[in-house]
């Protein structure tokens, strides 16, 4: 039950809290009961600074008026629709008004719940548009070493963070990973797209010739790594796996469930950097956060190759009781209202020199050995205390928290990706405060 008066619910125990310490958290709960704008309200009244746009979700702010009535008003007109054999028109209206911004070439989209679903999602699509071109025997999937494609068994295996796979059996098999692209030797403090580590991209070519390429079906990659630490692609990186895969007919995926609206000053990643993928997994912004869905963006080449056979027949055999909910459309069509009334899908990148200058301005601080940016992302590098990993970066965490404002951390890395609503004047007293923080951890 929640005591309505001070909002701390007297039991802690039943919830099994997603990738939180629990014995931890519940010992001393770090309580949040409201949000507006740039910030939260603690249960105690504090107003904490979100430094993270919640998990990289929040692209437009907390509790934006117009998305919360069209959700309110989407509600209370056509709640649930069946998603299978049927239909309902802000789904369509939805997908129409995505595919009219995503790059060149991709125009259909496909609805999830999630950024795991999105990624499981575009891998299965992947796997069977090999197979109704009849070309079945590319089956083998490549990820990247230090890869986050979420927590699905797909996601996990194409993925490249070890604890997030080890304690989960054989996973998917005919997967192999490229290596990751973190050179701190040559490329620590680097502002922007880095100067070493292009050729990494020629690993790809390597593992490609090890499985022969009639064996391989897509390479999946996020465009900037965000869950592992920030790991901004070098410079030609990108571009150089998008010819490696056009040479052997392996279709490129993009996981652009961070990078995606607007978080490096671009609609999209691939708008960014220049390379347009076949097919691009989202989530998070597409929904400003505030209700759960994802959209894989597919090219036409790739969905019309399964409009095939007789029509009376399923093509695709794969979807959720919630693709396309009628109100997480609605929260969707008022966040791209919102993104473009306000310019918010190109603001990160008026705002990426003032953020780089303030980021960058921690060299020399207590324990930073590295810094890394790119339009609205950050990472501040710890040096681990030794023998205990995580632990400098999470008590730079309980700080922050306690001096009023939310940072991310994995491993020892803090990583920074506000919503792109931050004013300048925010982005100091952000920047401020973690140099405070460094200044009092041990
Ligand atoms: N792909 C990428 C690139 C992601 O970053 C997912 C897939 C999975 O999305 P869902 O919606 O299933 O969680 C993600 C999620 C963090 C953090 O702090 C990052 C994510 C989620 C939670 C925390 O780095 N990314």
């Amino acid at each position: 039950m929640l005591d309505r008066q001070n909002k701390r619910p007297n039991d802690l125990s039943a919830f099994w809290m997603p990738f939180t310490a629990n014995r931890q958290f519940k010992e001393t709960p770090r309580m949040l009961v409201a949000a507006k704008d740039m910030h939260f309200t603690a249960e105690d009244g504090r107003k904490i600074m979100d430094g993270t746009a919640g998990l990289w979700c929040v692209n437009a702010g907390h509790c934006r008026p117009k998305i919360t009535e069209a959700i309110q008003k989407q509600a209370a007109e056509l709640d649930y629709a069946p998603a299978f054999q049927m239909g309902h028109p802000i789904a369509f209206e939805f997908a129409n008004r995505l595919a009219a911004m995503a790059p060149e070439g991709i125009d259909h989209v496909f609805f999830t719940n999630s950024g795991s679903e999105s990624v499981d999602t575009a891998l299965k699509i992947a796997l069977a548009y090999h197979r109704v071109k009849g070309d079945g025997s590319r089956f083998r999937l490549i990820g990247r070493e230090r890869g986050y494609h979420g927590v699905n068994f797909g996601g996990i295996s194409v993925g490249g963070i070890v604890s997030n796979r080890k304690m989960f059996g054989t996973l998917l098999t005919g997967v192999d990973h490229m290596p990751h692209t973190h050179l701190p030797g040559e490329n620590a403090f680097t502002r922007g797209e880095p100067e070493h580590g292009g050729d990494l991209a020629d690993e790809l070519e390597r593992i490609v010739a090890l499985h022969d390429a009639s064996t391989v079906a897509a390479v999946i990659v996020e465009p900037v790594a965000g869950s592992t630490g920030v790991l901004i692609p070098p410079k030609g990186y990108l571009k150089r796996l998008r010819d490696i895969c056009d040479k052997h007919g392996i279709l490129l995926i993009f996981d652009e469930v961070i990078t995606g609206f607007g978080r490096l000053g671009a609609p999209f990643a691939a708008d960014y950097f220049g390379v347009v993928p076949d097919i691009m997994t989202t989530a998070k912004g597409v929904t400003n956060g505030v209700i759960p869905m994802g959209a894989v963006f597919v090219k036409k080449e790739i969905h019309d190759a399964f409009m095939n056979g007789p029509e009376h027949l399923i093509e695709f055999f794969h979807g959720y009781t919630y693709s396309g909910n009628p109100i997480a459309c609605a929260a969707g069509l008022a966040t791209l209202d919102t993104y473009q009334e306000e310019g918010l899908l190109t603001r990160a990148s008026e705002l990426a020199d003032h953020w780089a200058d303030a980021l960058h301005s921690l060299k020399g601080e207590p324990h930073v050995i590295d810094i890394r940016n790119i339009g609205l992302v950050g990472a501040v590098e710890l040096e681990s205390i030794p023998g205990e990993p995580t632990k400098r970066a999470f008590s730079a965490f309980l700080k922050a928290y306690e001096r009023g404002f939310l940072i991310r951390t994995t491993g020892d890395i803090i990583a920074l990706s506000p919503p792109l609503i931050i004013s300048r004047g925010q982005i100091d007293e952000l920047i401020d405060n973690l140099r405070d923080v460094l200044r009092m951890i041990d």
